[in-house]
């Protein structure tokens, strides 16, 4: 069965990938998140660092619709939800305040969603490492978004996978944009790290929510949903140059890989099958060296593309997330 989810990165503009009335969601990268031109279209702030512009495609089959909650918008098919969120921080007092907001918003649209299981939300955060100790952006940012989802506990489905990616500090939307389907997915966690919402206090006042990727089952195939997988062994970061840290991060990946495996008891899914992998990239001046490491590590078909982007923690120089097909599942 083919993944109900078919993501690709194409060298086509914006506009022409939205004409197609089969397509889910466009992803624009170097715009604002506030530009959107319609539900389908997120424009992502991180600018591409491949010489040549890319979009990235979300494919499904049947009918899409689009509409509005407050200020999400979504676009769905029978099988799954994009849902999209764009919070002009200028209305806030300041980011933990405009992170509640958003996941209270969230919340609320999955509750009376049809598909109410978030499999995996990116956040991209303007000026992610902006403030000193537990005022840091991001640190206030996991504050107000374990705020929202405490409030009903009781009724939270398994936590999705997550991208957490530092926005360029001029940019004015705190974005966050989420896959979700009718049923709960499989949580994968990392025997090399540790359960992110079990970091220790040293990490900041609320600790991340995410698994450290999930498996979706849609019409009778599964996809692997990797979250933002970074060079983090227990909790904490591993060496101080980017190209060892990006060897550990595809050591982390592959450990994810191998347990989604172990979970299903199954051959896939492995690195050779068909999905894309998102690079972050903290410095552009690195990027380079980046591209010649995965060169090595990764297979030439799958797709990926490098953005340019703040790792949530100052010493993490580098991230990885991805989506990948479980082959036969
Ligand atoms: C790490 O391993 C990297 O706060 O949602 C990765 C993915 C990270 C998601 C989040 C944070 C988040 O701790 C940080």
């Amino acid at each position: 069965m083919n993944p109900v989810l078919q993501v690709s990165y194409e060298k086509r503009g914006v506009d022409a990938a939205l004409q197609d009335d089969s397509v889910l969601a466009v992803f624009g990268f170097g715009a604002s998140p506030l530009s959107a031109t319609e539900a389908r279209h997120v424009p992502v702030a991180l600018a591409q660092l491949d010489p040549e512009p890319v979009v990235e495609i979300w494919r499904t089959s049947g009918v899409v619709r689009t509409g509005s909650w407050e200020q999400l918008t979504w676009a769905r098919c029978d099988k799954m939800t994009m849902g999209h969120l764009a919070l002009d921080l200028r209305l806030f007092d300041d980011m933990h305040h405009a992170s509640r907001r958003a996941y209270e918003i969230v919340q609320d649209f999955l509750r009376q969603s049809p598909h109410h299981c978030p499999m995996k939300i990116w956040n991209y955060v303007p000026g992610i490492n902006e403030g000193e100790g537990d005022e840091e952006c991001y640190r206030q940012f996991c504050v107000g978004r374990a705020e929202a989802l405490a409030a009903d506990l009781a009724e939270q489905p398994p936590m999705p996978a997550a991208t957490a990616i530092g926005a360029p500090a001029s940019e004015h939307a705190l974005q966050i944009y989420l896959l979700a389907t009718a049923w709960p997915g499989i949580n994968v966690e990392n025997p090399r790290q540790v359960n992110a919402w079990h970091y220790p206090r040293q990490y900041g006042p609320r600790s991340p929510l995410f698994s450290r990727g999930t498996l979706m089952r849609a019409n009778g195939a599964r996809q692997f949903l990797i979250s933002g997988t970074a060079s983090v062994i227990g909790h904490e970061t591993q060496h101080d140059n980017t190209a060892d840290q990006v060897h550990e991060s595809m050591r982390n990946v592959n450990s994810l890989l191998a347990e989604a495996r172990r979970l299903l008891g199954s051959t896939h899914p492995a690195l050779g099958d068909a999905g894309v992998l998102r690079v972050y990239v903290r410095d552009p001046l690195e990027f380079g060296q980046v591209k010649r490491v995965l060169e090595t590590l990764i297979p030439d078909d799958v797709q990926r593309v490098y953005l340019q982007g703040d790792i949530c923690r100052i010493d993490l120089l580098t991230e990885i997330d991805g989506i990948i097909a479980c082959d036969g599942a």
